[in-house]
């Protein structure tokens, strides 16, 4: 496949679309950015429901609704753990941007890699991470994927395909494209996901990883979540694009934009462009626009929204509402068979639930292993120090 196949490409030559600084007809220079599943406004006042073409069977339709519930009430069950004052360290929402998360991993094979970050709960549970995991990992739990040494998301898992987080801001990208890079010395074949957010793209690891993977034409797919604040910053002033796909040109790579709250536009978007990594056509930036409802973590108030804005998203775009609208809609599902998935849901989630605060906290001692290397570490740090 051509690396200009996307359709209604946003170019100089067609007039639709110039960065900045570039004169129109200068045809050396063209933008790559697919704009088929970019958000559309609604027609006529009428609520936002979700792309209709699709590959996606009706059985696999039900799963995605089940993960986005999942992804959901798992995050809704931590507030209330945090609230009790159980949970260690802080919790992050991706409340009204599950749809990337869930949409996007959906598209992957088993075989796959991804790089959450902590709006990606969605895709780190259609990994198959169970719910007792997050919350025995949340409340730092001897049975929780790191034994109580790390935090929220800061946990992997190699053999269902995802690297724990070293860092929300740009590094993951590097160290993504690493892992292509070696596993096609090793004659591997998988693709990569690496999440950013809008601000952690203005940073230098962002550049120099997805530059990287654009010159060596690695299979490297990033989904850049517009979701309009890094922290308190609002996207305009911490980068000059209007579009985040714009950057991709930098690199010479195709771009996608995606409306990040239509699930199954996500998972189409995604799914063309892992074939075409897949292919060998090498990386490729996808760009989902969405909201972060929450602050950037619980504690964080919001003070620095403009007012009503939280609830505009809320009432007018929230992907779960249009998910069921679809489904609805489109005869899919009836609203029995969706209660009856919110109930099994809700029965995971008290299951795992208790099963985790009735676990118990590591030993001291055990606590101190795996952290660092003990046989090369000083005296201090090594585990007998902790000895009563
Ligand atoms: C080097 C470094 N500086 C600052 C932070 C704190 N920090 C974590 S996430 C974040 C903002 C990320 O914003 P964005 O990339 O838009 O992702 P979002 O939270 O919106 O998903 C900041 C400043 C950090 N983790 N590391
Ligand atoms: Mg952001």
């Amino acid at each position: 496949m051509d690396q200009t196949e996307n359709t209604n490409q946003k170019n100089n030559g067609g007039g639709e679309k110039h960065g900045r600084g570039r004169r129109p007809g200068d045809e050396r220079f063209q933008m790559r950015i697919s704009t088929k599943y970019e958000p559309l406004k609604s027609a006529d006042g009428k609520p936002l429901s979700c792309s209709t073409e699709t590959t996606l069977k009706p059985d696999q339709q039900l799963e995605l609704y089940r993960y986005l519930k999942l992804t959901r009430l798992v995050e809704e069950r931590l507030v209330n753990l945090y609230r009790q004052t159980k949970v260690v360290g802080g919790v992050f929402r991706s409340l009204g941007q599950e749809a990337t998360a869930v949409g996007s991993a959906y598209a992957l094979q088993p075989q796959d890699f991804i790089t959450p970050l902590i709006r990606d709960l969605g895709a780190v549970l259609v990994k198959g991470i169970r719910p007792r995991d997050i919350f025995a990992q949340y409340m730092a739990k001897a049975g929780g994927p790191s034994g109580g040494k790390d935090l929220n998301i800061h946990f992997g898992d190699m053999e269902k395909g995802f690297i724990g987080p070293i860092s929300h801001l740009g590094d993951m990208i590097p160290v993504m494209t690493g892992i292509l890079l070696g596993a096609r010395f090793k004659k591997k074949d998988f693709v990569g996901v690496a999440y950013i957010g809008d601000g952690g793209m203005s940073t230098g690891a962002f550049h120099e990883g997805l530059n990287f993977a654009a010159v060596q034409r690695l299979p490297l797919i990033v989904i850049a979540e517009h979701n309009h604040y890094a922290y308190s910053t609002p996207t305009s002033l911490q980068t000059a694009v209007h579009d985040l796909a714009e950057k991709a040109a930098g690199y010479g790579i195709p771009a996608h934009i995606v409306d990040g709250n239509d699930v199954v536009a996500c998972y189409e978007v995604t799914k063309h462009a892992a074939d075409y990594a897949r292919r060998g056509g090498g990386a490729v930036l996808i760009e989902a626009k969405t909201y972060r409802r929450k602050g950037h973590a619980e504690h964080d108030d919001q003070r620095y929204v403009a007012a009503g804005e939280v609830e505009w998203w809320e009432t007018h775009n929230d992907p779960i509402d249009r998910y069921e609208r679809y489904l609805l809609e489109c005869n899919l599902a009836t609203k029995e068979q969706l209660e009856e998935i919110v109930a099994g849901v809700l029965r995971e989630i008290d299951e795992d639930c208790a099963w985790a605060e009735s676990s118990p906290l590591p030993e001291g001692q055990q606590a101190a292993y795996g952290v660092f290397d003990n046989d090369v570490v000083p005296p201090a740090f090594r585990p007998g120090v902790l000895e009563a």
